[in-house]
């Protein structure tokens, strides 16, 4: 198979920033042709400062980081530092970043790169709210064409939500920006939650990070150690979920998740239930397919290919 060459679109956020430790960590599968930030967990400031914290822990400075949009289509934004700390990566301490913002503007780059690069080789990965990637189709409606899928995290079915009742987070921040993509006809892959509470860092699995001895699987341990403070909280369950490296993990090894090729919608008027995923599970709507839906894991593979490519860092 091609390589997957990608985009990521990310509001780091300590799961993101595994997510793209391990697209970093995978040159044999993974060409990482930018990173463009957008406000969600943190506001735009702090994740595209985070997004340069990681490229340097990763050893790849020269890595091309660009600021996104800094609010939603229409809406006020919403950010979650009660999950992921105030600085949207509480837990290890990194140092300031030396590599600069790149000029311009993340939409540009999305643009600029779908144009330039042959139709059909750049997969898009996004991990926060879906605002950048919307703003790309609507300025650039001849690059959706050329794009070859879009894999990201968002969206639930089976567990409902995380940030209300009925939406998941990253779906609820921006529900227009939802809506645009998951319309645009582009081949889509989602990690919902369904799948990603499967992916739950256990005692035994964090201490296999940070038995990995380099300064990359102490940090993601000290990560993973933070947010699974506040999840454990609220799910007490074994541990705290892994959401965004199933994006990335996905690329490397497909056979790892299955799911169903459905129809997602995205409500975007009810106050009540603002940016839930309507999921066509059952396949009872008769609406034509528009995403791949993955609702399992193997887990145990999943966290044993994180922990082998992280030791490579
Ligand atoms: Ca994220």
């Amino acid at each position: 198979m091609d390589k997957h060459r990608i985009i990521i679109d990310t509001d780091p956020g300590q799961d993101d920033a595994v997510a793209i430790l391990l697209a970093l960590s995978s040159p044999e599968e993974i060409e990482v042709l930018g990173i463009t930030a957008v406000a969600g967990n943190v506001p735009l400031p702090l994740t595209e400062l985070n997004a340069r914290k990681v490229c340097e822990l990763a050893g790849r400075p020269d890595m091309k980081v660009f600021a996104g949009c800094d609010r939603p289509f229409g809406r006020k934004l919403v950010t979650a530092e009660h999950v992921h700390g105030k600085s949207g990566l509480d837990g290890p301490v990194l140092p300031d970043p030396k590599m600069q913002l790149q000029d311009g503007h993340a939409v540009d780059f999305i643009i600029d790169t779908l144009r330039a690069e042959p139709a059909g080789s750049v997969t898009l990965c996004p991990l926060g709210p879906l605002t950048n990637i919307a703003m790309a189709f609507e300025k650039a409606p001849d690059i959706t064409e050329r794009v070859r899928e879009i894999v990201l995290m968002g969206g639930a079915y089976f567990e409902v939500g995380n940030i209300t009742p009925t939406a998941e987070f990253n779906i609820y921040v921006d529900p227009q920006a939802a809506r645009i993509v998951f319309g645009s006809g582009v081949q889509i892959t989602v990690m919902p939650l369904d799948v990603t509470h499967k992916a739950l860092v256990t005692p035994a699995r964090n201490d296999a990070f940070r038995a990995i001895g380099n300064r990359v699987g102490v940090a993601v341990a000290e990560m993973t150690d933070f947010f699974e403070r506040y999840d454990m909280e609220k799910y007490g369950a074994q541990g705290a979920p892994l959401h965004d490296p199933c994006v990335t993990a996905y690329l490397i090894r497909p056979e790892l998740f299955s799911g169903r090729h459905i129809n997602v919608e995205i409500e975007t008027s009810s106050e009540l239930t603002m940016g839930m995923t309507v999921a066509d599970w059952w396949r009872v709507s008769g609406r034509d397919p528009n995403a791949m839906f993955i609702r399992d894991i193997d887990a145990d593979g999943f966290f044993s290919l994180l922990t082998d490519r992280l030791s490579r860092l």
